[in-house]
């Protein structure tokens, strides 16, 4: 597959877990089509930590520029939107196509880009781009008709928050409140990180329609129901499901459980079966305080052990001796970050909290586990929606309404135990299956990224 002259450049956006869902792609393109260069492009500081996971020799790693100058060099003490606002001027004002120039110095030029469509600059440089869309699908064709729905809207989101859009193309299981259009919470930024958002997204709806060759989402075929497939097709140049991206080719059997460095597969072993409540809300979302403790304190009523990985910074924030408790017990085991992939994998994981990030729906669907879902911004209030409603195979926490310990509680009994758990585990492993399949020799998945790699292969 593909040819020698073939010079793909995969361009990552290099924030939140963007960049290792690109990585996964660019590694499924260099594995499968061995005689192409695949450059792999991203700031410094995302390409130190994906440089050490394996890959094939023919994926090389090309510096973006994380943008600022020298005056706000020192990134550490920049807030996140200003670092995303500086990275996105940076590459819009040349420096993605210096950046390509350089990949393709003294060798084949760049023939395709293939980049996150956050990275719609791409749409500029003059090379074929086939995008590739990390998030939850639904949430794209909200955004695609955001100016109609924003029209239609106004000021009356509150008012209208349980109004079901039926007259939007694959939006009709979805309600005014779960549309994707917050950032991420910004109430110590003054509105800054929504802004930057916003700024990205009206370039996105802007030039993928008008540029894009293809877009590839994180989706296996048949995951949708007929109407959102549809739209997706109708709305995107070429829409093409070709994930869970994280299982293309050349991902390796142990890497999901490489970075265990807090012993969370160990620990797992040592318990029972669907015994475990494991929690994670991703690489950016946070609850406040408040919602934090409530969380806390219902998990530990419900008795199960959990497996908790939180953002250091956050454990102070946790009620006074809940994980000295959990440690005499040998109850509950707080980390910093776990390899999610892999615990999800593991048998005795019987129930998942999460924010509902398109990462974590996967991996939770792909692992055969319930999931109890407290979403906070961006796509994952329509990711949470479509588990409860679409497929079945978990519920809110709360929908809208600030966690209590109760409701978390009932929330994740109901996960572990009883027919309306026994209901969602058996829709979890249906779909478990079906994501199996998918990447089987004749499933989907790896048919369509064939067609994939085909296409951006031969795009010069
Ligand atoms: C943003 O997503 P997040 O990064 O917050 O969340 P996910 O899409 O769920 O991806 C998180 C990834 O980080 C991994 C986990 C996921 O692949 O396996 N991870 C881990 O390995 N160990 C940990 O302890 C914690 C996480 C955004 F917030 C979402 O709304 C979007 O859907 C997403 C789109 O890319 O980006």
């Amino acid at each position: 597959m593909g040819s020698s002259a073939a010079h793909v450049a995969v361009v990552a956006f290099p924030f939140s877990s963007h960049a290792p869902k690109l990585f996964a792609v660019a590694r499924g393109l260099s594995t499968a089509a061995p005689s192409v260069t695949v450059s792999f492009l991203s700031t410094a500081d995302s390409l130190a930590r994906l440089k050490g996971c394996a890959h094939p020799a023919n994926l090389r790693f090309v510096e973006l520029p994380s943008g600022g100058g020298d005056q706000e060099g020192d990134q550490a003490g920049t807030p996140a939107w200003r670092r995303i606002e500086m990275f996105l001027e940076a590459a819009e004002d040349g420096g993605l196509k210096k950046a390509l120039e350089t990949a393709g110095a003294g060798g084949a030029k760049v023939s395709c880009v293939v980049g996150d469509t956050f990275m719609s600059m791409a749409a500029e440089v003059g090379l074929p781009w086939v995008a590739v869309w990390t998030g939850g699908p639904t949430a794209l064709l909200a955004h695609l008709a955001g100016n109609a729905l924003r029209e239609d809207i106004g000021d009356n989101a509150a008012s209208r928050a349980d109004e079901f859009l039926t007259s939007y193309p694959g939006l009709g299981s979805f309600r005014v409140r779960d549309l994707p259009f917050s950032g991420p919470p910004g109430s110590t930024d003054g509105g800054n990180m929504t802004r930057v958002m916003t700024l990205l997204f009206r370039r996105v709806v802007e030039r993928v329609p008008r540029a894009a060759t293809a877009v590839a989402i994180n989706a296996f075929p048949g995951l949708f129901p007929p109407d959102i497939s549809a739209a997706l097709d109708d709305a995107l140049p070429s829409c093409l499901p070709i994930g869970p991206y994280y299982l293309l080719p050349g991902a390796g059997a142990g890497a999901a459980a490489a970075d265990d460095r807090h012993g969370c597969l160990p620990w797992l072993d040592a318990r029972p079966a669907a015994s475990v409540v494991y929690v994670s809300f991703g690489t950016v979302a946070s609850l406040p305080p408040d919602e934090l403790r409530e969380l806390a304190s219902g998990l530990e009523a419900t008795g199960a052990p959990f497996l908790w990985s939180l953002r250091e910074d956050s454990w102070p924030l946790l009620p006074p001796g809940f994980m000295d408790r959990a440690k005499a017990s040998n109850s509950g085991l707080l980390v910093p970050w776990s390899p999610q992939g892999a615990v999800l994998q593991h048998p005795a994981v019987g129930a998942f909290v999460t924010h509902s990030g398109w990462g974590a729906v996967l991996e939770g669907m792909s692992g055969g586990v319930p999931m109890a879902c407290r979403p906070s911004f961006g796509d994952q209030h329509m990711n949470a929606r479509a588990i409860e409603h679409l497929w079945c195979f978990g519920k809110a926490l709360g929908d809208g309404q600030p966690l209590t310990s109760a409701a978390v509680t009932e929330a994740v009994a109901s996960l572990l135990t009883g027919e309306e758990g026994a209901r969602m585990r058996a829709k979890a492993r249906d779909l478990q299956t079906r994501v199996v399949r998918a990447f089987g020799p004749n499933g989907e998945s790896t048919a369509n990224f064939h067609k994939f790699a085909d296409l951006v292969c031969a795009l010069v």
